[in-house]
């Protein structure tokens, strides 16, 4: 009763020392320096991307021994972490990425931190850094790869006015992601056959699409077309409402698809407009194997669990109480 009461009045000290402290603190000559900070809001009505990309990632891919021109195990490393950050903010109508990239699209109408540019760009960089991290061992203890050194990720803002430019940007990010797979996937096959980088690089010089494809197939039996998507097209997330096991549930979901074409936007048309939702359950197929989709399924397995137990011990407590 004594150490209880001890507490109460400890805690009742503590409090108004702090809010003296406070107004002190709100008083004090000093505060004229918040004037100096500056504070840009992002245009409004307008789409905003952003993007991060690693920070020297060809060291640090080279450090962790993935395997070139693409590691898988990376790449769903990378998704998870872009996942993290589309359930965080319910405001993103499309996640893309590739290599050591991702965008991130926030509506038109995002009104995320009063659009305050600093606060969103430091935010989604740092999610996506410590989600990464987060992730790590779930992808790479079976490997046995351990972090050596902590990876960065930069980040910024850009505004885009009209739908067209919009889908301008994703083009452009997922023709880049086209153009370096083809020139990689050749250029390490050629060093795999036994060319030395520099000669690889020399017979690479000046060669269009269709003579890498040529040098695939009749040098190494390989149809690049046939190379799997998730190379070649990159990851597009998005939120969609997914039927398991007979009920409806939220998720972010891996897509593997051309987005420079009409098509994807016709059978999507939620991205560009929100009321176009449809009641429709998305249908996963495969793609419920993926590394994205395995997660939050177990999450929302054990959030069931953890809620029947605690179900079970309040009925219990209730139980004892009577
Ligand atoms: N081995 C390997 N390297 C990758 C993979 N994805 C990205 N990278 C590396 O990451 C780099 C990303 O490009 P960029 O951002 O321009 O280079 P950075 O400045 O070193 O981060 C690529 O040039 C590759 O070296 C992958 O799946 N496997
Ligand atoms: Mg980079």
């Amino acid at each position: 009763m004594l150490s209880s009461c001890r507490k109460a009045l400890y805690t009742l000290a503590k409090h108004s020392a702090r809010s003296f402290q406070s107004s002190a603190m709100a008083l004090s000559r000093f505060e004229y320096v918040k004037q100096f900070e500056q504070e840009e809001k992002l245009l409004p009505n307008c789409w905003v991307v952003v993007r991060i990309d690693g920070k020297g990632f060809h060291r640090f891919c080279n450090v962790h021994t993935f395997t070139k021109p693409n590691d898988l195990d990376a790449l769903q490393l990378m998704n998870l972490a872009g996942m993290t950050v589309m359930q965080e903010f319910n405001e993103i109508a499309i996640g893309y990425g590739q290599s050591d990239e991702y965008s991130f699209v926030f509506r038109r109408e995002a009104s995320v931190y009063q659009r305050r540019r600093d606060k969103l760009v430091s935010y989604v960089a740092s999610l996506f850094t410590s989600a990464y991290m987060f992730h790590w061992k779930r992808i790479f203890d079976a490997r046995s790869v351990t972090m050596r050194y902590p990876p960065s990720f930069d980040a910024r803002a850009v505004l885009y006015p009209t739908d067209e430019n919009l889908r301008d940007y994703l083009s452009w990010r997922q023709a880049d992601v086209h153009v370096n797979n083809l020139y990689n996937t050749t250029f390490w096959n050629l060093v795999a056959s036994g060319l030395s980088n520099s000669d690889a690089e020399k017979r690479l010089q000046g060669t269009l699409a269709s003579d890498k494809n040529e040098i695939l197939f009749s040098q190494f039996g390989i149809n690049y077309n046939n190379e799997p998507l998730i190379y070649r097209k990159g990851t597009i997330l998005l939120p969609k409402s997914v039927c398991i096991a007979e009920k409806k549930q939220k998720l972010i979901v891996p897509i593997f698809d051309d987005l420079i074409g009409d098509a994807f936007w016709v059978k999507h048309p939620e991205i560009l407009d929100k009321k176009a939702k449809s009641d429709d359950a998305f249908e996963l197929g495969e793609d419920l194997s993926q590394p994205v989709v395995r997660y939050q399924l177990e999450v929302h397995t054990l959030r069931k669990a953890g809620m029947k137990k605690l179900e079970t011990s309040m009925s219990t407590l209730q139980t004892d109480a009577s």
